[in-house]
C-alpha cells in the first residue's frame, strides 16, 4: 500500500501491485536485462543520467516501466551506490505523509523496511525546514533525510526483459514465470 497525498484536502490510495517483492528469494529468478539496463539480483537497473528532484526522478522511473529503487539490503545498497559513482541517490522512501513514518516503494510485502541510517539520522533537519525524503551519501552509502526538493540521481528498477523463470532449491523449474 501506498499512500499519495494530492493536494491539501483529498487523500488517494494508490495500491501498487509490487511484483519485484514476490516472495521468490531473488537468486532463484532468472531472466533478461536490455542495455543500458543493468541486471543484479532479480531485477534490471538503470541510474538516471542527471540530478531530479524526488517527485521528477520518481516520475522519470514510472515513464521507464521502471520504479525508483528502495534497496533492501546491505548489497543492493551497494550496488545502488556502484551505478551511480560519485553523486548521492535518492532512496524512494517518503515520510510525507506521517512525520517519521517512512514508507518505502516496493515495501509492501510485510517483510519490513530496509533502512541504512547515518548516524543521528533521519533528525527532519535542515534549512529547507522539512526532510521528507531520503538519500544516500556518496561519501560513505549511509542515508540521511533531506528536502525533497533538492536534486539527485536516482536508480530506477524493473522486471526482466520478456518472461522470465524461478528455480527450487534443487536448480529445478518452478514455475514458467515471475510475473
Ligand atoms: C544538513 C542536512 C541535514 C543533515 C545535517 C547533518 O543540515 O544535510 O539533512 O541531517 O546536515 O548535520
Ligand atoms: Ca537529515
Amino acid at each position: 500500500m501506498f499512500w499519495w497525498k494530492v493536494g491539501n484536502l483529498v487523500s488517494l490510495t494508490i495500491v501498487l501491485s509490487d511484483s519485484l517483492s514476490s516472495s521468490t528469494p531473488c537468486s532463484r529468478r532468472h531472466g533478461l536485462c536490455t542495455a543500458p539496463w543493468k541486471k543484479w539480483g532479480g531485477s534490471c537497473y538503470l541510474s538516471t543520467q542527471k540530478p531530479l528532484t524526488y517527485d521528477d526522478a520518481r516520475g522519470a522511473c514510472r515513464r521507464l516501466g521502471a520504479k525508483m529503487a528502495a534497496p533492501r539490503s546491505d548489497q543492493e545498497n551497494d550496488f545502488l551506490a556502484s551505478l551511480a559513482q560519485g553523486s548521492d541517490i535518492w532512496v524512494a522512501c517518503t515520510d510525507r505523509r506521517q512525520e517519521g513514518e517512512w514508507e518505502c516503494e516496493g515495501s509492501q510485502d510485510g517483510q519490513g523496511i530496509y533502512t541504512n541510517w547515518k548516524m543521528g539520522e533521519p533528525n527532519n533537519a535542515g534549512s529547507e525546514g522539512s526532510e521528507d525524503c531520503i538519500k544516500i551519501r556518496r561519501v560513505d552509502k549511509k542515508w540521511n533525510d533531506i528536502a525533497c526538493e533538492r536534486m539527485f540521481l536516482a536508480v530506477c528498477k524493473r522486471q526482466f526483459v520478456g518472461s522470465c523463470f524461478t528455480t527450487n532449491n534443487e536448480g529445478r523449474l518452478e514455475v514458467d514465470s515471475c510475473l
